[in-house]
């Protein structure tokens, strides 16, 4: 007799590619217009699902998965971050979390690279003003922006992203500083002749640009304290690919008004989609739309890792991205 399929729902709409395994492999409920989940489908879709898989999208707070059927085991999220999950509650009720770690760190790499680049020579507000037809010509004093060669950057939570960034960092002239809960083997920092500092307050005050690249938990929300913010100095300039909740964003607008610092280059809010609108009007400010590891590439190796991850638990086995790990 042959095996029930699994029934797989997926949240959002995946690479095609992507798509067209799932359906292969499960009985897959796919978002063909991609119009996110509301708390009551997110509870519905947990009722039914053996495995979901959702996206950063997706508050699967403990009320939600309260409503988890017994039959749900498995959530595949698509995507590295888990602060959509409450992984207490997923552990709790013996559900299993896996993540895609790994296949998007280059792609988040260079866009915070960019970003960086981009608020320090500001791109974005050259390029309106190009686009408004206002550019009146070149003069050797307009928009000089900020040299990155030579500066010190401050990364904040020196993993696989952080890593990847202080080598694209290496090779623009800078200097690497990093804080992170564990210093990294000496030969480690030694390849981008890396400075740790232990206490983050202290490397705050002697570096040039800061580039949050640490998970939110409830021990990194607001790390970027008004209190921290307040020990940069008036040249510096902060970044975030990571996650909005890890600066206290009320305090960096507050920060960036009183020009108190020189500039932000944001991938990431408190309160995605919506962006406080005093942000957008700061010249001193590059918005994107958190679209740190968005190529093609890089979604489609999250998607292969979810397939990965769904395929190995439902033969049984272990599967390698696991966040919560319950029955075997
Ligand atoms: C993903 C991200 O696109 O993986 C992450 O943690 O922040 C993003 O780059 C998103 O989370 C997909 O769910």
């Amino acid at each position: 007799m042959q095996r029930r399929r699994p029934l797989v729902i997926v949240t959002r709409k995946l690479p095609d590619i992507i798509e067209t395994r799932l359906m292969e492999l499960f009985d897959a409920r796919l978002n063909r217009d991609d119009r996110p989940f509301g708390e009551a489908e997110l509870k519905e879709a947990v009722a039914k699902a053996d495995v979901l898989v959702p996206t950063v999208t997706d508050r699967l707070a403990a009320g939600v998965l309260a409503a988890a059927g017994p039959q749900l085991k498995l959530i595949a999220s698509f995507g590295t971050g888990v602060d959509h999950i409450d992984l207490d509650a997923a552990k709790a009720r013996g559900i299993m979390v896996t993540n895609t770690p790994g296949v998007l760190t280059e792609d988040t790499a260079d866009m915070t690279m960019a970003l960086m680049l981009a608020t320090m020579r500001r791109l974005g507000e050259g390029e309106r003003l190009v686009r408004a037809g206002e550019w009146d010509g070149w003069s050797p004093t307009s928009m000089l922006g900020t040299r990155a060669g030579g500066k010190r950057l401050g990364i904040v939570g020196m993993g696989r992203i952080g890593t990847a960034l202080a080598h694209r960092a290496r090779a623009f002239g800078m200097s690497i500083h990093y804080h992170n809960r564990r210093r990294l083997p000496a030969e480690r920092e030694a390849l981008v002749e890396a400075t740790f500092w232990e206490g983050l307050d202290q490397m705050l005050t002697h570096v040039d640009v800061v580039s949050v690249n640490c998970p939110h938990t409830p021990a990194t929300y607001h790390l970027l304290s008004a209190r921290r913010l307040k020990l940069l100095r008036p040249h510096a300039f902060v970044i975030n690919t990571a996650r909005g909740e890890v600066i206290d964003e009320a305090a960096l607008l507050q920060a960036l008004e009183r020009r108190e610092i020189a500039g932000a280059g944001l991938d990431v809010y408190e309160r995605e989609p919506n962006i406080d609108p005093r942000l957008l009007k700061l010249e001193s400010v590059v918005c994107l739309p958190h679209m740190g590891s968005a190529t093609l590439e890089g979604r489609i190796a999250m998607g292969e890792r979810v397939l990965i991850s769904i395929r190995t638990f439902v033969d049984g086995h272990n599967p390698p991205d696991r966040v919560v790990a319950t029955m075997f």
